[in-house]
C-alpha cells in the first residue's frame, strides 16, 4: 500500500478528548518514531493523553479494548512487525490487525491504527516521522484518531 494520496490535515481541537497510546516495544527506533509523531499531533491538538508500553503488537487490542473501557475516548495503537523467515509476521500481523477493528467495532470508539507490517527495516524507518523519513505513520494515526472520535461524538449528538 502506497503512502501516496494520504490527506492532508491541520492539526484538529481535541481539547476535551482523552486518549491512550498503546506502543509495542519491538523494533525501538522505529517505534520511537512513531510514538513522537503521535506525541506531536496530540499535544498540539490539546488532548489529554497518555502513553503506555505493550511486550508485542499482539498485545495491542486487549490494552487498547482496557483503555477505551475504561473511558478512554479514543486510542492510539503503535507497533512495528518485520518479516522473518518464518510465518509468524503472518500470525501476529493477522492477530493484531483482526484485534485492533473488533476493539473499534465493540467499543463504538476509534483506534488509531498505528501498526507497521514491514518486509523490511528501511520501510518502517522511511515511514517513523524521522528527520530522513518521508512518511510520518504515528502523526497519521493519531490525527485519524483524533478526527474520528470528534465525528462520532458530532453524529451521536
Ligand atoms: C514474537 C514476535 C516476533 C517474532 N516479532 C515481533 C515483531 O516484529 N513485532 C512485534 O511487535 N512483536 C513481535 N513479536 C512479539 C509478539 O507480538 C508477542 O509480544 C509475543 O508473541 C508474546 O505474546
Amino acid at each position: 500500500m502506497s503512502g501516496h494520496g494520504a490527506p492532508r490535515t491541520e492539526i484538529v481541537d481535541a481539547a476535551d478528548l482523552r486518549v491512550v497510546v498503546v506502543a509495542a516495544s519491538w523494533h525501538d527506533v522505529i517505534s520511537d518514531g512513531l510514538i513522537a509523531g503521535t506525541e506531536r499531533v496530540l499535544a498540539a491538538s490539546g488532548a489529554q493523553y497518555r502513553i503506555v508500553r505493550v511486550p508485542g503488537s499482539f498485545e495491542l487490542p486487549v490494552v487498547a479494548k482496557a483503555a477505551l473501557d475504561a473511558g478512554a475516548d479514543a486510542v492510539v495503537a503503535l507497533g512495528v512487525i518485520i518479516r522473518g523467515g518464518t510465518p509468524h509476521f503472518e500470525y501476529v500481523s493477522a492477530a493484531a490487525t483482526d484485534g485492533l477493528t473488533r476493539v473499534a467495532l465493540d467499543t463504538g470508539k476509534p483506534v488509531g491504527f498505528g501498526l507497521l507490517t514491514l518486509d523490511t527495516e528501511q520501510q518502517g524507518l522511511d515511514r517513523a516521522g524521522l528527520p530522513d523519513s518521508t512518511e510520518d505513520k504515528g502523526a497519521e494515526a493519531a490525527d485519524a484518531a483524533l478526527r474520528t472520535a470528534l465525528l462520532l461524538r458530532e453524529l451521536r449528538a
